[in-house]
Parts: structure tokens; sequence; C-alpha cells
């Protein structure tokens, strides 16, 4: 009797598990060939009939007299050796996880030649929170076709914004990145807005299941710094999950999210500061007369960062508070409120891994005019916690929970919602092209969170499927 009952139990656990594979499987849920730059057929009769239609393809960086900073990038599978000597299968550029940190200036141009040595699978780059042309965007099946063993992809952008950016490949994403197929960006800025005497970048990173690596190594990441010196660190989570980071030794400011200088930011200390897959936070603070900066997560011992020698400094309580950037720093008036008009308005409902109870291509894109001010109201009904983020624009976030933001105007690519928030978002339609909105738990993303904000006219020669092995998330 109790041996029928357990093998009736294994026997619907590996029914289960069956469902479970056959509808999150990376190809599993692709057919044949996706037009993700096709539109409702209402829209299709709006905007193709004109004949003015444009090609992401044509969606170029212009030529200018911009300096340019050229980079090469191999994608290849092979070991790295971490500093415990234990030698880890990876996915990497240049042979290491993360690639190069790629340090550039604001207004230069950038020219990074993608090779792919042997990743059947194909590779791209996207270069997550940068404002670009839609055909250097790295989208598999929607700006360009993965690059296959022995190919080559250069990608040709002006680095406008100054700030803390990454790239990851975005051909099969939650598995390449995992893999190891990231790195940091940073584009300086030609004038500082904040006075730092060091600059470090780090990004916290989960290699395959095992691996907690901050910079690519395991055991926590020692960074230099004098007593008196300020030192702006730059945090990328490029987890799926979110971090709690602990700052401990020192006031801050968080002085930048994804990229961008918050206004007039105050001094604060003994906060968590929650931040999501994807997102970069920078913060600003000075070292001590005597002893160390530890700057950690909550949940994982390989993710601490220690500046300065000596003494370490006593940790954040678990039950500190929480940063709040809805009401951190100062307002500036940038004519962009929740009262003001708006083009197009949509509703984004988010579930455990859906949108609107849909997934992927089967959500309708959100649709807009070059010149238009959208925005979308997001909430988020059900499921642990989505970092969504957009492609090629930047956008404000204007409430939270229907409170308008009190603090500094606070500029993003990506919000980071916990089950029960609303968040309402706003972006002007300045970039034509066609652009990814999607969950940066890239397992969400796998799993169907994604969607596409769509400009009218704006076509796609690349396809999406297990035809052309272009696969986006
Ligand atoms: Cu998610």
């Amino acid at each position: 009797m109790r041996s029928n009952l357990i093998q009736v139990r294994n026997m619907a656990r590996t029914l289960l598990l069956l469902i479970f594979i056959s509808t999150m499987g990376a190809c599993g849920k692709y057919p044949d060939e996706i037009n993700m730059g096709a539109h409702t057929h209402h829209q299709k009769e709006n905007s193709m009939g004109g004949g003015n239609a444009v090609s992401c393809s044509n969606l170029t960086e212009p030529p200018s007299n911009a300096p340019v900073k050229s980079f090469d990038l191999t994608a290849a599978k092979t070991f790295v050796r971490l500093k415990s000597e234990k030698m880890v299968k990876a996915w990497t550029f240049n042979g290491t996880t993360p690639g190069p940190e790629l340090r550039v200036r604001e207004g230069d141009r950038v020219v990074v030649k993608l090779t792919n040595k042997n990743i059947e699978e194909g590779v791209t780059i996207h270069w997550h929170g940068v404002v670009l042309p839609c055909s250097q965007d790295g989208v598999p099946g929607v700006t360009q076709d993965v690059v296959r063993p022995g190919e080559q992809y250069t990608y040709e952008f002006v680095a406008k914004h100054p700030g803390t950016y990454w790239y990851h490949s975005h051909q099969l994403s939650s598995e390449q990145v995992k893999r190891g197929l990231i790195g940091r960006l940073i584009v300086e800025p030609k004038e500082k807005t904040f006075h730092y005497d060091r600059d470090y970048a780090v990004i916290l990173q989960r290699l395959g299941e095992n691996e907690y690596l901050t910079n690519g190594q395991e055991g926590g990441l020692k960074l230099e710094a004098t007593p008196g010196e300020t030192v702006r660190l730059r945090l990328i989570n490029a987890y799926n999950r979110v971090q709690w980071m602990g700052v401990a030794g020192a006031s801050f400011q968080v002085v930048s999210i994804d990229g961008h200088d918050l206004n007039e930011p105050d001094v604060i200390q003994n906060e968590w500061i929650p931040i999501g897959g994807g997102q970069r936070y920078d913060i600003l603070f000075t070292m001590p007369d005597n002893g160390q900066v530890r700057v950690y997560s909550k949940k994982q011992k390989d993710w601490t960062i220690s500046l300065g020698k000596g003494r370490a400094p006593k940790k954040l309580s678990k039950h500190a508070k929480i940063f709040d950037f809805t009401t951190y720093g100062t307002p500036k008036e940038d004519g962009i409120s929740p009262d003001m008009h708006f083009d197009r308005t949509y509703d984004l409902v988010l579930g455990p891994a859906d949108i609107n109870g849909k997934r992927f291509h089967d959500i309708p894109p959100i649709i807009v005019k070059e010149g238009e001010w959208v925005k979308v109201r997001i909430e988020h009904k059900l499921g642990a916690e989505h970092p969504m983020h957009l492609h090629g624009h930047i956008f404000k976030i204007l409430t939270k929970n229907g409170k308008p933001l009190s603090g500094s105007p606070i500029y993003a690519d990506s919000v980071l919602l916990f089950q029960g928030d609303v968040y309402e978002i706003a972006f002007q339609a300045n970039n034509p092209g066609l652009w990814m909105e999607h969950c940066h738990n890239l397992n969400h993303a796998a799993a169907g969170m994604s969607m596409m904000v769509n400009y009218e006219g704006v076509t796609t020669p690349f396809r999406v499927g297990t035809k052309s092995g272009n696969f986006p998330d």
C-alpha cells in the first residue's frame, strides 16, 4: 500500500517535471519563426500602409568626429582558475569572467569587435543600460542574427550618457550570463558631479551553480584606499536575485542609480540597499582615519568588498533600515510629472513569470511613435521580485504605490518590484527601434517574462525561433 503510494507520488512528480520542462525549456517554447517587429493587425494598417517603414538594421550610429575607443572581445568556452586554485568551467570574454572592464569617456565612439570562438549556440553582446541605435542592441532575432562560432560582429555606438553599465550575451541569456558571458562598462563623465579620489567598479556574479564571485574572485574582494580618500564604488548586480548590500565603517551617499546621478543625495548610514538583478548603484564615501570600510551582501559572504587596512567595522543589524530612493535626495524640476500629458499609457500586471497573464511573443507589444510621451503603470501581483528592464531608453520613475517621488528625480533603465508594489514610469519615445522590456531575473525572462516596445513603422529582417537559432532570452 505504502510503496504504491510512493510510486504514484513519483510518477506525479515526473509528470510535473516533464510539463515544467516542456513549457519552460529554452527552445521548447519557441515556434519555428517569430517576427518580433510585427504589430498587431490593428496597428499594422495604421503604420505599414504609409510605405515609410525603416529597418532596425538601418538604424546605426551616424558618422562623427567622436574619439574612437576600440576593443576586441572573444567569447569562448574555457576554464578559469579561482584564487583557491580551483579550476572552473566558464564561458568567457577574452579568457576571463567577467570579461575585461571597458572604460571609456562620455562622448567616445565605442567600437567593439565580437568574435565567437567556439560557443555552438551562438552569442551576442547587449550593452545593458546604454542608449544606442537599434542595430547595436545585441538582441538576437530582433536587432541581429546570433554570432556563430568563427563569426564576428562589430558594435559601434557613441557613449552619450556617463555612468555604470555592463555587457552580457543576450542569446539564451539566462544560461549564458550564468556561465560567465558578462563584463563591466564604465563611461567616465567629462565633468564629475561628485568629487572622488578612487573609482572602482565591482560586479557581483554567480558563476554556474556554486561560485559567488566579486570581480571574478571567490572569497570577496580587497581594494586599496587610504584614510581620508573619497571612494566611488560602482556596484553591479549581474545575478538574478536582489542583493541587499550593507555599508559598514563609513557614512555614505547613493550618488547614482543605473548610471544616472542623483540630485544632492543625503549622507546616510546603516541602511541596506536593495540592488535588483541587472541594476547598478554607485555609492560614495570617505575612508575613516583608521579601519576598513566594508560593503557586503546580507546573504552571500563571498560578495564582501573590503577597502583599506586595519580593523573590520561592525556589521549592520539585519533589521537596519532599507534604503528608499522614493524620498532620497533633493527634488529638481525637469518637467516630467505624473499629471503631465501622456500620449500613451499602458498597464502591465506581473505574475510569477508572466505579464498580463501572457508570455513572451503572446504579450502584445507596447506601440509608440517617435516623440510621444509614454506612461507605463506596472503592478506586481504575485511572486518573487521582478527587476523590470527596458532597452534603449532612460525612464523616469514617477510614483510608487500611488505616491509621487519626493526626493531626487530617479532616472533608470530598470525598476525593482516586490510583490504588492505598483510603480508608474515615464519615458519619451526618442530612440526609434524595437526594444525589449523584460524581467532581469533572467530565469523569469526565459520563462516568458519578456515583451517588446515597438516603434510604429520600424521593422526587422531578423527572426526569433528554432529556424534561425535566435533565442533572445
Ligand atoms: Cu522577474
